[in-house]
């Protein structure tokens, strides 16, 4: 069966601009008490929601502890789903880090976080990816601009826009330790990308990504219409954002380290298909299918 492609990307020779033909909050006018008419409406307008302090210092604690004990395990470190600093063999991000941990696993249930996205996406919701991004003191490096669903779209086959990233904060995001950038409002268009997918582009792609980024003039025109938001909050807070929202983050030359817990929440009826940019699919700890 030939799936429709509503946002073609990586085939034309200049960057496009097509309306988002998804909606952003599913579950649009439906009674809740997971989240407030005020989260829901900023959510829907901005691409985004910050919750301070969603969680307690010591599950922090613990959290920041299981990522010591997995990132300091010399088997674990070796593995793909450690993925490393582009000029060093610093811990960047670790890849299905639930599964290596009760803790993250149980913790990608907790209601906390799922219940308002099974809200806002309508549906049930499975883990399309989970990461750890590490954004260590003073060698941390940044995260160019760019639209994840433009990536999964094209390198792992979701078709629609359905999908919720879900940030957890394990230490203090700063506007000077690499914070996330978001461009609001950004969600409501899909920029296409110009240039051909790399074979296995994620070996590159994920310590320094240089495909599925976006022109600069498209940059500029988010700019200039909206500004960017640096999601400054404390450890413990809960950054919810589309899966179409232009994000990106700084290098971090600080000693404060930015670390974040990096869960995406899919809606089981958006289900992977073959990747539409006609690449063979990326390994299960990247795309969960
Ligand atoms: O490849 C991914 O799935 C994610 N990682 C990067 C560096 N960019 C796109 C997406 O956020
Ligand atoms: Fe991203």
């Amino acid at each position: 069966m030939v799936i429709e492609d509503l946002y073609p990307s990586r085939t034309e020779p200049t960057a496009q601009w097509i309306d988002r033909q998804d909606p952003v909050v599913y579950a649009q006018g439906k009674p809740t008490d997971v989240l407030t008419q005020e989260q829901i409406e900023s959510f829907d307008r901005d691409g985004f929601l910050i919750i301070d302090k969603v969680f307690s210092q010591s599950e922090i604690d613990e959290f920041n502890e299981e990522f010591e004990r997995l990132g300091s395990d010399p088997i674990l470190s070796a593995k793909e789903e450690f993925i490393k600093e582009p000029d060093s063999q610093i811990v960047r991000s670790i890849f299905a880090a639930h599964k290596f941990s009760d803790k993250y696993e149980a913790l990608t249930n907790d209601p906390r976080i799922r219940a308002k996205v099974d809200y806002l996406l309508d549906d049930k919701t499975y883990i399309h990816q989970a990461r750890i991004n590490a954004k260590p003191g003073f060698k941390g490096k940044e995260f160019y601009w760019h639209s994840d669903f433009e990536t999964w779209h094209v390198e792992d086959g979701m078709p629609r826009m359905r999908a919720i990233s879900c940030l957890i904060t394990m230490t203090e995001n700063k506007s000077y330790n690499g914070s996330l950038m978001l461009m609001p409002g950004s969600h409501k268009k899909f920029v296409t990308c110009v240039g051909q997918t790399p074979d296995d582009h994620y070996k590159d792609s994920l310590r320094k990504q240089e495909y599925g980024v976006p022109d600069q003039e498209s940059l500029q025109r988010y700019y200039d219409e909206n500004g960017i938001l640096v999601a400054e909050c404390p450890p413990g807070s809960v950054i919810l954002f589309d899966c179409n929202t232009m994000h990106g983050s700084n290098g971090n030359i600080t000693p404060l380290p930015r670390r974040n817990i990096f869960f995406v929440f899919n809606a089981e009826s958006n289900k992977l298909e073959e990747p539409f940019g006609g690449t063979k699919p990326r390994p299960d700890f990247i795309a969960h299918r």
